[in-house]
């Protein structure tokens, strides 16, 4: 474990010895092989995307069999792909502090329609430097990068409504506005500290972000934020920890309320007060990144000014609900009825009714206000709670037939509970210190419950030692019978937070595709090779290359003088599934490219000394892919 998000006192720390089960194999059954098992040449049922934390990447899982499909890199280098090292994706990476290429990425969500997963996209966040992305699946490439302002760590993220109308961000560092003078004694939290809470449109055709407004809260911590559904279609719940507005030694004085806070937020009267003009403009900047499938080429667009309304002025758009202890989620169940809050710190699970909420608001049932936001009375919001379902419930997902499961971070184990009686039903052990769990569709309105996957933070002894750190274990459980069935256990990238799934039809049903040749709009694309040459402008030489099995054309290059900039354009003629071509360079000082069929990508490469230097193709492509080579001649200036 390296990063858990979250500051865990040293009594969390110091029970887990205490929390591990002694017969630890055991827990797998005996059939559990032929659950897992996809025979060579078959395909898994679900595609489960999962995030890969501090690695700052997504990566592809097939379930049931836990096979790694895939990693899409998104907001770090990739040296595999070329991802951040070609011209063409450089411009991803572009943030307004520069080119900014790693990130912290922690969640996962898939596109909906309808409140079920549509297979279209998948929204992920940069906790670090605020980001959303997202991917395409047509492609499954990121096709979209977009900053937030005014936001730091941006956590609460990227959570989506019903119809993906809005990708929603909340802000877990509250920091002064970009507009105001920043230069302020941190002790001046309380004043100068603002949460701000990002609604982001998607283009339903495109899917191309843009920030429809944001609004401005008083400084505490969004944690975790769920989009109501059906009945609750039009709000959005945040959890949210800190209310002490601590600024210093968290771990203690953010932990002294007995309640922090659920807030609930009327994001369709939030619309409309945007279209009234009630938002002010905040001066900022940030960047636009969007990936141009027609020339395989991203482009990077400054942006300035967001509108903001203001929480406290507006006084019906936003509602604290206390919540007992320092929450890390909130999650609706599929009727979108009941919100599931989470204390970390709290031995029970509080359940909120919608309807009683609706209600305590219109009669004002306040017990004051929170920095100028009402506080509606615990109680009457309350459906009901959990009692003592485990020690340090984090996470909730639904199976779609009326129970949900709560992942026990301290108690190292997931339990299932019937969300009408709040009894509970079973618990497994998992192995150990679960954070996210997974269910097909376990936030859509109709969640596939015959699968959870929790994702564990801490692995110790279920693998053999790889130094002192080991991969962090996902373990897939059976949940189709009354009694939860661990089936499998695999390591996975980073630290997987939060990961979702999809029945893989309802992607490969789409659109998988291959870039045709015909459709290269690169400016540099060479069609053929009867198109490929060097052509230079002042000390710039562009070289159009094509790939194609088994040569590089061309593949002797001479006229490169020293304080030359070359770039080289290489342009995989293949129109066949997976037959990529690799491009390097010795003394590579820009990495490497990995040219997907159909597709032009540029290396730029500077030479630094006078001399002969081979190329080659770096991904074995054929029998004759060791032939695949070349030079290059750098001559003096
Ligand atoms: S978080 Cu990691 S276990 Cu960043 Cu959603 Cu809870
Ligand atoms: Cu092309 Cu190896």
């Amino acid at each position: 474990m390296r990063a858990a998000c979250f500051v865990l006192t040293s009594l969390i720390i110091g029970g887990l010895g205490a929390c591990k089960p002694k017969n630890a194999g055991n827990a797998v059954s005996g059939n559990a092989a032929e659950k897992t098992y996809v025979a060579p040449g078959k395909y898994d049922e679900y595609y489960n995307f999962v995030s890969g934390g501090f690695s700052g990447q997504l990566s592809v899982y097939g379930l049931p069999s836990g096979r790694l499909l895939r990693v899409i890199p998104v907001f770090s280098l990739d040296p595999e792909k070329g991802w951040g090292f070609s011209e063409e994706t450089k411009p991803m990476l572009n943030t307004s502090h520069g080119f900014t290429p790693w990130d912290d990425l922690h969640h996962v969500q898939l596109s909906k329609t309808k409140g079920d997963n549509d297979g279209r996209w998948v929204f992920v966040n940069g906790n670090n430097t605020p980001r959303l992305a997202r991917i395409d699946l047509s492609t499954f490439r990121t096709a979209e990068i977009l900053e937030l302002p005014n936001s730091g760590g941006n956590h609460s993220s990227p959570f989506i409504t019903e119809n993906t109308e809005y990708v929603v961000a909340g802000t877990r560092f509250s920091v002064p506005m970009d507009d105001a003078d920043g230069d302020v004694p941190i002790n001046t939290y309380k004043k100068n500290f603002k949460g701000t809470l990002s609604f982001v449109s998607v283009n339903p055709q495109s899917g191309n972000m843009d920030i429809a407004f944001q609004i401005e809260t008083p400084g505490v911590n969004f944690d975790l934020s769920r989009a109501g559904k059906g009945p609750s279609h039009g709000w959005f719940f945040f959890s949210c920890y800190n209310t002490e507005q601590a600024n210093t030694l968290l771990e203690v004085n953010a932990s002294k309320n007995d309640k922090d806070f659920v807030m609930a937020v009327n994001w369709k009267k939030a619309e409309e007060y945007v279209k009234a003009g009630k938002g002010k403009k905040v001066n900022t900047k940030y960047m636009h990144n969007v990936f141009d499938e027609s020339t395989h080429t991203a482009t990077s667009e400054t942006k300035n000014n967001v509108i903001v309304l203001d929480a406290k002025e507006l006084k019906d758009i936003c509602y604290f609900i206390p919540c007992p202890k320092s929450p890390h989620g909130i999650d609706v169940d599929p009727t979108g009825q009941y919100m599931v809050g989470s204390g970390k710190l709290a031995a029970l699970i509080p359940v909120f009714s919608f309807d009683k909420m609706i209600k305590a608001i219109e009669k004002k049932d306040f017990e004051g206000d929170f920095a100028g936001i009402p506080v509606i009375k615990y109680e009457s919001a309350l459906y009901g709670e959990v009692d003592k379902p485990g020690l340090g419930p984090l996470h909730t997902e639904f199976d779609g037939r009326g129970n949900a499961i709560t992942t026990m971070f301290v108690s190292s184990e997931i339990v299932k509970w019937n969300i009408k009686d709040l009894k509970v039903i079973d618990r497994q052990p998992t192995f150990y210190s679960p954070g996210h769990l997974m269910i097909p569709g376990g936030d859509a309105i109709h969640p596939e419950g015959k699968y959870v996957v929790s994702y564990n933070k801490i692995t110790k002894d279920r693998y053999l030692p790889t130094g002192p750190e080991l991969s962090q274990s996902a373990q897939l459980f059976d949940i189709s019978g009354d009694k939860m069935q661990l089936i499998l256990d695999y390591p996975t990238i980073g630290e997987p937070h939060y990961a979702q799934a999809i029945k893989a039809d309802k992607v490969t049903g789409k659109s998988v595709k291959i870039f045709k040749i015909e459709e290269n709009k690169h400016p540099y694309v060479a069609k053929g090779e009867s198109d490929t040459k060097v052509t230079r402008e002042g000390n710039k030489v562009h070289v159009r290359m094509t790939t194609i099995r088994s040569h590089l054309t061309p593949d002797n290059i001479e006229g490169i003088r020293m304080g030359d900039e070359v770039y080289f354009h290489v342009t995989n003629l293949e129109q066949d599934w997976d037959v990529p071509h690799g491009f390097a360079i010795k003394g590579a000082n820009n990495g490497e490219l990995l040219v997907m069929p159909g597709e032009t990508t540029t290396l730029k490469w500077v030479p630094d000394r006078v001399g002969i230097f081979p190329i080659y193709c770096t991904d074995f492509c054929s029998a004759l892919h060791q032939e695949m080579s070349g030079y290059v001649r750098v001559s003096p200036a």
